[in-house]
């Protein structure tokens, strides 16, 4: 029986959690002390050893993309935090980011010292005014206490943090995307290689992070790689945060050891809203990835298992479905949530979802033809892999998983409306 283990969420309760002075007491900044006494690249080897991996989705090994920077020319280079958190269902790094912000910044500070970056940036999505006030306040407070800015600590090192607020698009999630939103640019992905690494934020090497990897790497310096490690599965080390949504009594944040089972996780969250009702479907990691059903319940939730049964451990977003919903209509809602973020850049995915979409109204209004079904999956089939970032692919996801698990809802929707299947009075969810 896995257990939780409350690090990162530790004080989030703690009635003013964000503050430095409740951080400080919680032996905050003290990593950053150890940090910055010690040798640069000590810490990307803590990093590598620790077996950290990325926390927004593709897990990345994190200490091996800080060791991708060219060495020094005398120039900038970067460091930026993608806090841009829009993936359908995740829901762990704002939450973070307001309850524990001192965890990020201390992260930031440690991160830059170990790449060589005087100054960093973290790209926050334009919506949370919350969010980026709690932010911008934790920053001030840093600064003031010496964390940040000049002579860090006496030490000599020197680091600014800017806070930029995008405009609400959810491609600005995709690294380079977010890098020439941040330029002042529109928001599209550009082409790797060169990675962001080699040339990121003004053609300069650049880390791009996750919020959840930055602010893991004070626990990482502070309690050693060898304690982060021992955590997890062999290759899937660590905890990570998973956010439960929908269908559980008690939805929210979950923080354990990667290899915990979403049967043991609905445990944690107080079992199913109603008893009496069936888990149908869920989503592993958002809605960018192919959705599980009941069978998956013990499908260790770490990557090479979850990639294993078919789908991405991704942002750890588990929504959870139960049997009164609509798998029609879940799938519906987010293909137009992929249509509206469709950037435009790329034919198949900008005209691609456009289509889903409308096939997926009219199988959803049961005015859909059996040809309908085949040309869905045909089109997904056509979508992925030959995008030109991973929106594309991660539109086609919940689709051709959702026709593989329940391809007779589909059929249904060649007669009836979903709405007639599953009213939407006996759903709580859509
Ligand atoms: C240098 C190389 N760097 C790879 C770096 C690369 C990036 C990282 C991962 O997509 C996934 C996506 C969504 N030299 C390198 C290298 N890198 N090779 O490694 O790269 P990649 O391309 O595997 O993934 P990505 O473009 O970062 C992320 C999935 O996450 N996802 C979406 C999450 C959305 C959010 C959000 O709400 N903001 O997190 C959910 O599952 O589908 O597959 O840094 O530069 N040779
Ligand atoms: Fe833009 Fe979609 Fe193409 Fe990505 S796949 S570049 S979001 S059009």
């Amino acid at each position: 029986m896995t257990t939780l283990t409350p690090i990162l969420t530790k004080f989030w309760d703690h009635p003013r959690s964000w503050t430095l002075a409740t951080y400080e007491e919680n032996d905050g900044y003290s990593a950053l002390r150890t940090a910055l006494a010690g040798d640069p690249a000590d810490l990307v080897q803590a990093a590598k050893d620790s077996g950290l991996r990325g926390r927004g989705g593709a897990g990345f090994p994190t200490g091996m993309k800080w060791g991708f920077l060219p060495p020094p020319d005398g120039g900038p280079r970067y460091l930026v935090v993608n806090a841009d958190e829009s993936e359908p269902g995740t829901c762990k790094d704002i939450p973070l980011m307001m309850a524990a912000p001192h965890f990020l910044i201390e992260g930031v500070a440690i991160t830059s010292f170990a790449i060589g970056c005087h100054h960093a940036f973290i790209y926050l999505r334009g919506e949370v005014v919350h969010v980026y006030r709690r932010l911008m306040r934790a920053v001030e407070e840093a600064y003031a206490a010496g964390y940040l800015g000049k002579d860090i600590m006496g030490t000599g090192y020197d680091l600014d943090v800017t806070v930029h607020a995008g405009a609400g698009a959810y491609i600005c999630g995709e690294e380079t995307a977010l890098l020439d939103s941040l330029e002042g640019r529109r928001g599209q992905p550009r082409l790797k290689p060169p990675f962001p690494a080699v040339a990121g934020l003004y053609a300069r090497p650049t880390v791009v992070n996750n919020v959840e990897s930055i602010a893991s790497v004070p626990l990482i310096v502070g309690r050693g790689a060898d304690w982060f490690s021992d955590m997890g599965t062999e290759k899937s080390q660590g905890f990570g945060i998973f956010s439960l949504s929908g269908h559980v009594k008690h939805p929210g944040q979950y923080e354990a050891p990667l290899g915990i089972t979403l049967r043991e996780l609905i445990d944690m969250a107080g079992g199913m809203r109603d008893p009496d009702k069936k888990l149908k479907f869920w989503t592993p990691g958002g809605s960018s990835t192919p959705i599980f059903t009941d069978a998956h319940l013990d499908v260790p939730l770490d990557f090479e298992s979850v990639a294993a049964e078919g789908s991405m451990l991704g942002t750890r977003a588990l929504q959870i479905f139960d049997e009164t919903v609509s798998v029609v209509r879940a799938v519906s809602r987010w293909t137009e949530f992929y249509k509206h973020e469709s950037c435009g850049k790329c034919t198949p995915c900008r005209e691609g979802t456009w289509w889903l979409a409308q096939i997926l109204e009219r199988i959803e209004h049961g005015r859909g033809t059996t040809e309908d079904i085949d040309k869905l999956v045909d089109i997904c089939d056509n979508i992925l892999g030959r995008s030109f970032c991973a929106l594309g692919d991660g539109a086609t996801s919940p689709i051709t998983s959702a026709v593989q698990y329940f391809r007779e809802e589909f059929e249904a929707g060649c007669h009836t409306p979903a709405a007639e299947l599953f009213p939407p009075a006996a759903a709580t969810l859509f």
